[in-house]
């Protein structure tokens, strides 16, 4: 039995100041995978549309989440990185997917019905709804088999599982007339497949950074407080203030991970420290069971500092030399769509378009 050949592709939207969540949700995943991986990472500019139309600088959004990417180590020289408005194709396959994804999967996704509810629903774009199949669009074209993402991502990519199953069944014969196919075992089921089922990778001690205002509500850049999240860009100063003002309980931290059930700011904090000392939670409580949040945050503000303040520094340096960044991303462009045609010609020749 055949299989499809292992590839890494995730994105990041340009829409607003990039966060810790952001950071050990997804950035520091792709930098860990790029050195057993053939990777791709997309600046997702099309996708940023969605919620908002206009935006004052989407231009320079984009090129602050390429030089993130590329401050925190990803190799744009041995991977590919670009913008996802620069390769059409990510759009046409999206539209061939909301052909084949049905209206009520879109409507179930969490993440539209908080974006669409109460107040926005007459702000909703049409954008928004289809947003999960552009992104499984934005995977698919590349046949990508593993996507690094935060857990607020899941949902979207069971969706795209759902949409490159409901295309190879439906279009299962046409599939066989071509050499394109790849065998495959879905569950116990050996399927004839065009498209991968995609694997999220999720794990780690942080897959979803909470606000450090409310353990219970995820760090987001769209929250009205700034105190809530760490930025990427944010300063030493900036960071220690955030972290010593953060929300915790009285209580000292637990020696065991059970003991941080019911705790949701401590097992915030004690997950970000694991993170980015990449440590187990089991191993921090090792470390600082006993002791108190005055001991704790110190240290944290110490290590959070230590890890961003070379990312942020050296973001500020790429920032300076725009055409730097751009020669990149046209670069990364041109590889990626060399890569993106070869699938649409072989989806246009299975759907049956005459070329
Ligand atoms: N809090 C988080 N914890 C872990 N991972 C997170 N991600 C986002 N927030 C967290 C992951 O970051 C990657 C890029 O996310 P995105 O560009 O799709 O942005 P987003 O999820 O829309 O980010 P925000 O901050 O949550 O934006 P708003 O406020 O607009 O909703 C993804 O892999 C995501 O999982």
């Amino acid at each position: 039995m055949s299989d499809f050949k292992p590839l890494v592709f995730s994105g990041v939207q340009p829409t607003g100041n990039l966060h810790l969540g952001n950071y050990l949700g997804a950035i520091r995943k792709f930098v860990a995978l790029q050195q057993d991986h053939d990777c791709i990472y997309c600046v997702v500019d099309l996708h940023a549309i969605t919620a908002q139309l206009v935006h004052q600088d989407l231009r320079g959004q984009t090129r602050s989440i390429a030089a993130a990417f590329i401050a925190s180590g990803i190799d744009p020289e041995k991977h590919i990185v670009f913008n996802q408005s620069a390769v059409p194709q990510h759009a046409e396959l999206a539209w061939v997917f909301n052909c084949v994804a049905r209206i009520g999967w879109m409507e179930r996704m969490t993440q539209f019905k908080d974006k669409s509810g109460g107040k926005n629903a007459e702000q909703t774009s049409l954008g928004l709804l289809a947003y999960p199949s552009l992104m499984a669009a934005d995977i698919l074209v590349y046949r990508a088999t593993h996507v690094p993402v935060g857990d607020d991502q899941k949902q979207h990519l069971e969706l795209a599982r759902d949409i490159a199953q409901k295309f190879n069944i439906d279009f299962t014969d046409h599939i066989r007339k071509t050499s394109y196919g790849v065998d495959i075992m879905v569950g116990e089921e050996p399927v004839h497949a065009y498209f991968p089922m995609v694997e999220p990778l999720i794990g780690g001690p942080a897959p979803r950074v909470m606000s450090l205002r409310d353990g219970t509500k995820k760090m987001s850049k769209s929250d009205a407080s700034d105190l809530s999240r760490i930025n990427l860009m944010d300063d030493a100063e900036t960071i220690s203030k955030k972290i010593r003002k953060a929300k915790t309980d009285p209580d000292a931290l637990p020696s065991e991970v059970e003991g941080l059930k019911g705790r949701p700011e401590a097992d915030n904090l004690v997950g970000i420290y694991a993170a980015l000392s990449d440590k187990t939670k089991q191993e921090v409580l090792g470390e600082f069971g006993g002791q108190q949040f005055s001991v704790f945050k110190p240290a944290l503000v110490d290590l959070a500092v230590e890890v961003l303040a070379p990312i942020s520094g050296e973001m500020r340096r790429l920032m300076d030399d725009t055409t730097h960044i751009d020669a990149i991303l046209r670069k990364g462009a041109e590889k990626a769509r060399a890569r993106a045609d070869l699938t649409m010609n072989q989806v246009r020749e299975i759907v049956g378009f005459l070329q």
